[in-house]
């Protein structure tokens, strides 16, 4: 079979590999990228379900590369929906004719390194084969959706979808009696709008999420100009600082402690409809107990006062700390509870024990159902790294490696993977961050890296393996004091069975982590092995 030979193969057209294709193509090298979807959109491409929408501002969830982009582009709302940023993407794709390289409906299944040829060879489930010297996975941090293997499953004669991988035609709920397994950001943005058409809603919630409400609202053309004016400063603020949104404020800078109960509580009120600046507004919630008691019970009293059924409103009180896990928006979340329609089923004290052919059985009752929504999540970070066959340098396959928990340089590359990227990839801020100011980060960090090989015949970049060590033990050092390193989230790993318990995401800051990436890119990549073309140089 002949191979295809190209400078850099990418996988996945969402936000990273758009941008990564357009970086490198750019600087005239040859790229190929490879989707399993039919168009780009990555993570706004599968996430259609009903209700989906981005928690960070419109306007900085964007690029930032092209002033023309950023001002041409009329984002309708504070939070943007799914079609809307979809529509962006492919207004993306199409402006910078990125299409032309990319492959669609195709998945990458196999990725090897030849030690010989300093390349890697890159099959996929159409037969293709790639060769080429760059090999990025682009490929999301939550893109391989996961629904837990419930007995029975297969026999369920109503409708069944995941959020994570919705399905392309309109889905109605009209008349339907739906059950949703999952209260976490998915189904806390999907129940209120499916409640809104279906004849009933069962909600089967094991825990109960932290959510405050979004504050979306429409913005208009005197807000966008505003922001104009303000877009270099908002978008220097995203990248040197923590969260990577350049809009975020900074907080009190105290401990909630230092605030009487009704002082913290107006705090802590008043930034409702804030976004994310909600978790920084005390030093001291992502550790303390007492300061975390204080912020449950801002909620607990938040919940009373929505939910008029007590019993429904004690089951939506959270059982964990405040900071175990990401903290979710909504749109009338808990007011939803007061439908006649919608219902609360504690499946905690009363777990699912199968699917039936009407409905789902939990160990005390029995559900009868028209459509199942499983708002399950997915096996974060790595799910999607692992599914490709990456066989690197002596055969090592990066599964076994990663058999303990993953283990990359600055969660961008792996020792014994050479010229292998990954954007955003466990070890780097991500997920705890702007996802897009990350990924802006990430790609110009591998297209300055991969032109630094290039202008100076290095043909193979490998991090040291005690530099690796040392920054997947400061990943985990520096989150352990946290409830966040402690809880039983994703970000753990701990919603898989059988995946290690690791923290995977950078916790230090997108800024501080900037100016790691590129003190180590300015000391020109000394924490990497490097081979040399020696025959080029000599010639020359
Ligand atoms: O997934 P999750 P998600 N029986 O893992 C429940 C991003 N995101 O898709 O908590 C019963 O958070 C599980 O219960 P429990 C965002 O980063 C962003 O909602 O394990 N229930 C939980 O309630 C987010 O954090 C947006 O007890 C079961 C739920 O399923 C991340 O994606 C929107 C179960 C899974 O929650 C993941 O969010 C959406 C079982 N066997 C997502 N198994 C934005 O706003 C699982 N559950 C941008």
């Amino acid at each position: 079979m002949s191979k295809k030979r190209v400078d850099s193969l990418v996988v996945g057209a969402g936000f990273s590999g758009m941008y990564m294709l357009l970086r490198m193509r750019n600087r005239g090298l040859n790229v190929q990228v490879i989707e399993a979807g039919t168009d780009v959109g990555g993570t706004w491409y599968w996430n259609r379900y009903p209700g989906a929408r981005c928690d960070v501002y419109s306007v900085e969830y964007c690029y930032s590369f092209s002033k023309e982009l950023q001002e041409e582009y009329k984002w309708p709302e504070r939070y943007s929906a799914q079609p809307d940023i979809l529509k962006y993407l492919k207004h993306v794709a199409d402006k910078f004719d990125l299409k032309k390289d990319i492959q669609f409906e195709t998945k990458v299944t196999d990725a090897i390194y030849d030690e010989n040829t300093e390349l890697w060879t890159v099959k996929t489930n159409t037969g293709d084969v790639y060769e080429a010297r760059y090999f990025v996975m682009a490929t999301g941090c939550l893109s391989v959706p996961r629904t837990p293997k419930f007995k029975g499953m297969e026999s369920f004669q109503g409708e069944l979808y995941h959020t994570g991988k919705w399905p392309h035609h309109e889905v109605s709920f009209e008349g339907k009696r739906v059950g949703v397994i999952g209260t976490g950001s998915s189904g806390i943005q999907a129940i209120p709008v499916i409640a809104e058409t279906a004849k009933h809603v069962s909600v089967l919630q094991r825990d109960p999420n932290f959510t405050i409400p979004a504050g979306n609202h429409n913005i208009d053309d005197a807000y966008l100009q505003d922001i104009y004016k303000r877009y270099d400063e908002i978008r220097y603020n995203a990248r040197t600082n923590y969260t990577g949104v350049g809009m975020s404020d900074n907080g009190t800078g105290k401990s909630i402690k230092d605030y009487s109960r009704e002082e913290a509580f107006k705090i802590m009120e008043e930034s409702l409809g804030r976004g994310f600046a909600f978790n920084t507004l005390f030093t001291d919630i992502g550790y303390d107990k007492e300061a975390d008691q204080i912020v449950r019970e801002f909620f607990f009293e938040m919940i009373d006062k929505i939910v008029n059924d007590p019993k429904t409103a004690a089951l939506l009180k959270p059982r964990t700390h405040f900071a175990d896990r990401r903290l979710c928006l909504d749109t009338n979340y808990f007011a939803t509870y007061n439908r006649d329609n919608v219902s609360l089923v504690d499946v905690s004290d009363d777990p699912i024990v199968e699917f039936t052919p009407t409905g789902i059985k939990t160990e005390n009752n029995e559900y009868e159902f028209d459509m199942i929504v499983c708002a399950t999540g997915y096996d974060a970070m790595t799910g999607a790294i692992s599914k490709v066959n990456i066989v690197g340098k002596g055969g090592e396959k990066l599964t076994d490696k990663w058999e303990a928990g993953p283990r990359m340089y600055l969660g961008l590359m792996s020792h014994g993977f050479p010229n292998m990227f990954a954007i955003t990839g466990p070890g780097s801020p991500s997920v705890l961050t702007n996802m897009v100011s990350s990924i802006e980060q990430h790609v110009e960090w591998v297209d300055e890296c991969t032109k630094y090989l290039d202008d100076n015949n290095i043909t193979a970049l490998n991090p040291k393996l005690e530099e690796e060590d040392k920054w997947v033990e400061h990943v985990t050092e520096i989150a352990k004091p946290l409830f966040i390193a402690q809880g039983g989230s994703w970000y753990l790993g701990a919603n898989v069975p059988g995946k290690p318990r690791v923290f995977m995401p950078y916790i230090g800051g997108l800024g501080p982590y900037s100016k790691i990436c590129d003190e180590i890119a300015n000391s020109g990549y000394q924490t990497f092995e490097k081979e040399q073309n020696t025959a080029d140089v000599e010639a020359a």
